[in-house]
């Protein structure tokens, strides 16, 4: 039996960090707007209680925008150029710094807005998500709406998405009617409507690939469907060579990567006054106790198991170290966590007083990782420093 053809989605919010500052400034609407300053550009609220905001004409320094409204955008402004540059090309621009923990919170609530219409979520990053529409009965442009309303909705923003056959190409086609873009693309689009782009569209050709495939000729990604495999594989190795070709022509079976293995787990706390380590002796001796208890806790919950153990320290004057060590076996087990944790702190000088301490375990192992259920559950601890 022939498998079905899937249905793949990408959304990517429009102008993201721009437009989440556009929430709270709403005056700004419609006016150029450049994000990437620092404190300095901070609104100024006046006595009348309107707000004064930094124009880029009277910016001096170094720094990189991180992005721009699409206002800004229609002056010849894009993501990562320089505030100077920037300054000379939209000198009216109104230059806001970066919010971090405004755009998270926004991003957090625009995937949990379409995670209750989709189930089928890869994250792939602050702005933007894949979604797998296969299993769901229906039509693509109906679903891709009802989607852009959720998350209009939920945060008050805009975003575009596309529809297609793969990850390539729905991302492709996601940038291809910014801003608020709802695109489907089907099987026979790709001569029309991809081909005709240069390669750099396709994620994964950067900007070296893009330039040595120029020095080939090819610009288009409709040249990189007619190349030579082999003359791609002389040039760009076997692998890549071959991958090349197969984007160029929209081929692509990634599956999505919907629940995110973690990498580590952690917990740290941020102390109410800094803490010295001979007069604190016993709070610390406490927190760092509860740390490692929460530490294996959240591991056995998501059954997990991790040898690399590590300790985090951030001192009063904000410098911040860490030191970690690995066992010979994986562990969930609290005590096995502190004596580790412990055994990097006698690594680390501490003369100076703490403000965070953190306990992180790595190096994880799923139970149905470990083949061997006789392995002793306590191992000795390795001390190779690493
Ligand atoms: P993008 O999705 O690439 O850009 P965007 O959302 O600003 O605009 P578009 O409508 O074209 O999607 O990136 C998402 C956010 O990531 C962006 O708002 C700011 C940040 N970012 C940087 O900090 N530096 C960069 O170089 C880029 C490209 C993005
Ligand atoms: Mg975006
Ligand atoms: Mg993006």
């Amino acid at each position: 039996m022939k498998a079905l053809p899937r249905r793949i989605a990408h959304l990517d919010m429009d102008a993201f960090y721009a437009s989440v500052d556009l929430l709270r400034y709403p005056e700004l609407r419609g006016q150029p707007l450049v994000i990437g300053g620092s404190n300095a550009q901070q609104p100024v609220v006046l006595v009348d209680g309107s707000r004064c905001f930094s124009r880029l004409r009277d910016y001096v320094g170094r720094g990189v925008i991180t992005t721009a409204t699409y206002e800004a955008r229609a002056l010849g402004v894009a993501s990562a150029m320089g505030i100077m540059k920037v300054a000379r090309l939209a000198p009216e621009a109104i230059l806001l710094p970066v919010d971090f923990a405004a755009y998270r919170h926004y991003s957090r609530l625009f995937k949990a807005a379409v995670a209750r219409i989709v189930p089928a979520i890869e994250d792939r990053g602050i702005d933007e998500i894949y979604l797998d529409l296969s299993a769901l009965a229906e039509d693509s442009r109906s679903l891709a709406q009802r989607i852009k309303e959720a998350v209009r909705q939920a945060t008050g923003l805009s975003c575009s998405i596309a529809v297609a056959a793969n990850k390539l190409l729905a991302k492709i086609g996601s940038d291809l009617d910014k801003p608020d873009g709802l695109t489907l693309l089907a099987a026979d689009d790709l001569a029309q409507r991809i081909w005709p782009l240069p390669v750099r569209k396709i994620n994964g050709i950067g900007p070296k690939a893009s330039a040595r495939l120029a020095e080939l000729g090819i610009h288009a990604i409709r040249q990189l469907a007619h190349a030579d495999t082999a003359l791609l594989q002389r040039h760009f190795g076997r692998g890549y060579g071959v991958w090349l070709s197969e984007a160029a022509h929209g081929i692509d079976d990634r599956p999505l990567l919907t629940s995110a293995e973690p990498k580590s787990i952690s917990r740290e706390t941020t102390f109410e006054r800094d803490l010295h380590v001979r007069d604190d002796r016993e709070t610390l001796s406490g927190v760092l106790i509860a740390l490692c208890r929460h530490v294996a806790e959240d591991l056995r919950r998501k059954s997990y198991r991790g040898r690399t153990i590590g300790v985090k320290l951030r001192f009063a004057d904000f410098q911040t170290v860490t030191r970690d060590l690995t066992l010979a076996a994986a562990t969930a087990d609290a005590h096995d966590i502190l004596r580790a944790a412990r055994e990097c702190l006698r690594r680390v000088p501490l003369e100076r007083k703490l403000r965070l301490l953190g306990v992180r375990v790595s190096t994880l192992a799923t139970r149905a990782d470990e083949d061997d259920p006789s392995e002793p559950r306590q191992g000795e601890l390795d001390l190779t420093k690493r």
